[in-house]
């Protein structure tokens, strides 16, 4: 027999998932442990069981769908992803990952491989900061990269904790207990859309990735005078989203300027108080993204946007706090896993191109506790985290093909 893909059955399981949604089609919208997310998670577990696979859930909703190997105490193999999706987001971000996996299990069980190494499929809770402030709860947890103490001071914009959001959605247990030893995983592997134009651009089916971007975000509050739109004067003034927008200005040169294509800031939050045609703003909260592949030159970007800051704030005599988030360090990916999907998509005569990731992903953290490479796939014009993000049923199915052959050759 040869690895068939159904690639009819994994489309439609992307259209099924796509419509447990808080928002219009084709906008996907699913954020962590609302109903929506319930509602999405347990209809992967009944997916999950059809396939005969053995499903738990860890105190923070990770969900561990794994399939037997001949030799259970062997470290396994893992692949999976995320289901969670930023409001008015598309189908594909994350949800490639999970059902790509599943249908790439089942159609290793069609062709009667059997793993010597278990292969255990993941849903990784909280991939997307939108709930919670920061991305990636599940696996920085898994990884140990996130204390359960610092875990549990996260809170919603409701003020709920993630305690009381995740016992709330069902889930028991203790956050102590997610943390998984090194060694757990042999080797890891993510299939996912590439969020960028390169692959499309260049015409190659697939993207072998050998480094993940590291991610920082902060939280900036920015408090001026308000005030009478018409009583108060200019020069009377401290309007705090005049301030803002030098900084979002100065955010976006600190970036241009860092001497590489690799640097990237975003301002996508701007809270404007009190938000009135006629009254001057005093205060402006804003959320600041701020990646490179490159450590050193992501902090200094960083340090650039404090020191404009501290100018912006002398000058214009208003206050500009800053809250660090998450300053994480890149990823390097493990030749071991590289390597084994470049023999993958050599097998099926499919050319593929090495390249980075700029977008972070469970991957980045699972990286401290386990080998793991990344496998792209083409999304038209590059978008994600829109509603028109998307991903042909072609591409797809050759990614999970890729994928299934790679995890057959990790676990045999
Ligand atoms: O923002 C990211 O890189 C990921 O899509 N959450
Ligand atoms: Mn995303
Ligand atoms: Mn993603």
């Amino acid at each position: 027999m040869t690895l068939a893909i159904d690639s009819a059955r994994l489309s439609s399981e992307i259209e099924a998932l796509a419509s447990i949604s808080d928002a219009e089609p084709p906008a996907v919208t699913r954020i962590v442990f609302t109903p929506t997310d319930l509602k999405a998670r347990a209809w992967l577990i009944e997916r999950c069981k059809e396939a005969g696979l053995s499903v738990r859930q860890d105190a923070i909703g990770n969900t561990f769908a794994r399939w037997n190997g001949s030799e259970p105490a062997a470290p396994a193999v893992g692949t999976g992803s995320h289901i969670d999706a930023i409001p008015n987001a598309g189908k594909y971000d994350g949800v490639v990952g999970v059902l790509g996996g599943l249908e790439a299990i089942r159609a290793l069980q069609r062709d009667g491989f059997r793993p010597r190494n278990s292969v255990e499929l993941l849903l990784l809770t909280s991939e997307e900061p939108t709930r919670f402030g920061i991305g990636c709860i599940g696996s920085r947890l898994l990884s140990g990269t996130l204390s359960p103490e610092s875990a549990r001071k996260l809170k919603d914009s409701e003020e709920k904790s993630m305690d009381e959001v995740r016992r709330a959605a069902g889930l028991a247990g203790e956050l102590e207990e997610v943390q998984l030893p090194r060694g757990y995983y042999k080797a890891w592997v993510e299939l996912h859309i590439e969020q960028g134009p390169m692959l499309e651009r260049e015409k190659v089916p697939l993207g072998i990735v050998t480094k993940i971007a590291a991610p920082a975000s902060s939280r900036i509050s920015i408090e001026g005078a308000g005030g009478h739109a018409g009583g108060v004067l200019m020069p009377d003034r401290r309007d705090a989203l005049c301030a803002a927008s030098e900084l979002i200005l100065a955010v976006e040169d600190a970036a241009r300027t860092s001497g590489s294509i690799d640097t990237v800031a975003t301002v996508g939050i701007c809270d404007v108080f009190p938000g009135a045609v006629n009254s001057i703003p005093s205060r402006v909260r804003l959320s600041l993204d701020v990646r490179d592949t490159d450590l050193a030159r992501r902090d200094a970007a960083m340090q650039a946007v404090d020191h404009a800051s501290q100018e912006i704030s002398r000058k214009r005599n208003v206050s500009i706090r800053s809250e660090l988030l998450n300053a994480d360090a890149p990823a390097d990916c493990a030749a071991v896993v590289v390597e084994a999907l470049s023999r993958a998509c050599e097998k099926h005569q499919l050319s593929s191109r090495r390249m980075i990731s700029r977008a972070y992903h469970d991957s980045l953290f699972i990286s401290r506790i386990a080998p793991v490479a990344m496998l792209f796939i083409p999304c038209r014009n590059g978008y994600s985290h829109r509603p028109d993000e998307y991903a042909s049923p072609e591409d797809i199915a050759r990614g999970t093909l890729v994928l299934a052959e790679t995890l057959a050759s990790l676990s045999a």
